[in-house]
């Protein structure tokens, strides 16, 4: 079973221009999986939380793209809180972590490249379940 040590920071490149910075994210070089889909969460009022779930079989990598947030990481026996601010600097979120996204600054985009297509059945979004999930 997985543990919140599994989930790392993954520090991308960074292309300085004095006309602003590209950062580049090639499948199968800087992650180790093959992204089948990309989403962002924005717009987020203050003091809104986000996830509060785990996965079965996902991978992600989630990138504060705009702005900064906590992601609060768990794996059922440590907790960990990991401050997102930098566009070139993503956590991966391995399956069986149960995450929250708190504290959004104002104007924060959350980025998120996926392994897998969006597929509710790989969603554990109660923490008991997620809790017998991972002492099963
Ligand atoms: C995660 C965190 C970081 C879709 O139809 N397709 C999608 O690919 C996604 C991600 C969501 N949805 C629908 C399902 C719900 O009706 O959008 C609605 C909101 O989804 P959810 O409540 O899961 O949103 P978050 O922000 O709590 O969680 C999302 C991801 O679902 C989750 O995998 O790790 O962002």
């Amino acid at each position: 079973m997985t543990q919140i040590e599994d989930c790392k920071l993954v520090e991308l490149t960074k292309i300085h221009n004095p006309a602003g910075n590209i950062t580049v994210i090639n499948n199968n070089k800087e992650l180790d999986f093959t992204v089948k889909r990309i989403y962002y969460i924005y717009n987020i009022p203050g003091g809104e939380s986000r996830g509060g779930h785990a996965h079965k079989n996902l991978y992600q990598l989630v990138v504060a793209a705009s702005g900064s947030f906590d992601l609060i990481i768990d794996d059922g026996n440590k907790k960990k809180k990991v401050f997102l601010n930098h566009p070139n600097k993503g956590l991966l979120i391995v399956p069986g972590i149960w995450r929250e996204i708190v504290n959004f600054s104002s104007g924060a985009i959350c980025l998120v490249l996926a392994s897998e297509k969006y597929n509710e059945n790989d969603y554990i979004r109660n923490y008991k379940e997620f809790l017998k999930y991972k002492s099963e």
